[in-house]
């Protein structure tokens, strides 16, 4: 009921803002009764793609692919703007905006996304995937599928899925090589319900926080420690104010490039088709790129002077049975058949 009162809202706000032009229909984006769509008059139209991370990360890299493919492919009637580091605010920011229609293109984590739709805090459940090729296998099937369908309702429309990776724990107080040293150490989560509760489990102190302030947080020792894949660790920088990283892998991080549903509404056909296209292919570009450098990214952290920890599968397992209890408190609320069908994929894959 929430969600469908909230959808309305948003949904009620885009046509006012169209209405009386708050909207900017030149860039596509809805449209009112009396106006054609500009898509279908031929005139281009822009994208304005945002993300939090910074121009050296695959995530951007992808966006660079992502735009020579559609202004190739549609002959320059859509033009892609990209903008990097948090210039467009952080992910619930640029997801809001793209539900109103004042931004066309993001392509955030998971977790920020339970935050609209509750259902997709199962891809966020520790140790879910137990490698990136079960992953690609479960979010690029079915099951993938269902759930990008279910983001409809909030005004948004997912396109493919990219890699964010395996998230590892950096901090500055020591190495971690077991639970208990976890205690005590105060660690930046993103906000999203189930790391919150999964970091308390594993007997941490999370704090959640926007990616855009995480850096300025560790520079002044606001927390002690943070959790994110190695391409992002060694990408920003955080060996300039981390000294410790641990090979956790305690959660794998699927990346949903989101588009604004009144923009893609707009668009003609053939123009979706091409969107649509294009996010998969540069998807499947940025996955490898994440892949193809992340055992370097370990060797370029050690040789920034972290000290690189792994973890053995004794002490991996103690961390699985420490958020078992997280896992089925959130499979309640995301629907036990769903997360089933989740659980019954990944097996699946790896037959
Ligand atoms: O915009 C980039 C973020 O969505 C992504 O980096 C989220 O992993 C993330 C974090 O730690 O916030």
């Amino acid at each position: 009921m929430k969600k469908t009162l909230s959808a309305l809202l948003v949904g009620s706000m885009a046509v006012f803002l169209a209405a009386c032009g708050g909207g900017d229909n030149s860039k596509g984006g809805g449209t009112t009764d009396d106006a054609a769509a500009p898509a279908e008059q031929g005139e281009a139209v822009t994208i304005r793609a945002g993300i939090g991370l910074n121009s050296e990360h695959p995530q951007f890299k992808g966006l660079e692919k992502f735009k020579e493919i559609v202004e190739e492919e549609s002959n320059g009637t859509i033009q892609v703007e990209l903008y990097h580091s948090g210039q467009l605010g952080d992910d619930r920011t640029m997801m809001e905006a793209l539900q109103l229609g004042s931004q066309e293109v993001t392509v955030p984590s998971t977790a920020p996304i339970a935050n609209f739709v509750p259902e997709f805090a199962v891809f966020d459940f520790p140790f879910l995937f137990p490698n990136s090729e079960v992953a690609d296998a479960v979010l690029d099937g079915e099951v993938g599928t269902k759930f990008l369908d279910m983001l409809e309702e909030q005004n948004l429309v997912g396109l493919a899925y990219w890699e964010n990776g395996f998230r590892n724990l950096t901090n500055n107080e020591r190495a971690v090589a077991t639970l208990e040293d976890f205690k005590g150490l105060t660690i930046r989560t993103m906000e999203n319900e189930v790391h919150l509760e999964a970091f308390r489990a594993l007997g941490a102190n999370p704090t959640p926080m926007a990616f855009t302030e995480l850096f300025t947080a560790m520079q002044q020792g606001t927390v002690d420690g943070q959790e994110n894949p190695n391409a992002t660790i060694y990408l920003e920088k955080y060996y300039e104010v981390q000294s410790y990283l641990s090979d956790t892998r305690h959660v794998y991080s699927p990346f949903v490039f989101l588009m604004s549903k009144p923009f893609y509404d707009g668009l003609t056909e053939e123009q979706q088709a091409i969107v649509r296209e294009a996010a998969l292919e540069a998807g499947k570009y940025q996955r490898e790129l994440v892949r193809q450098a992340n055992e370097a990214y370990i060797t370029s952290l050690q040789e920034e002077g972290m000290t690189y920890t792994e973890i053995s599968d004794e002490d991996r397992q103690e961390m699985i049975d420490a958020v078992q209890p997280v896992i089925e408190k959130f499979s309640e609320r995301v629907g036990a058949e769903l997360v089933q069908e989740v659980y019954d994929a990944i097996e699946a894959a790896q037959q």
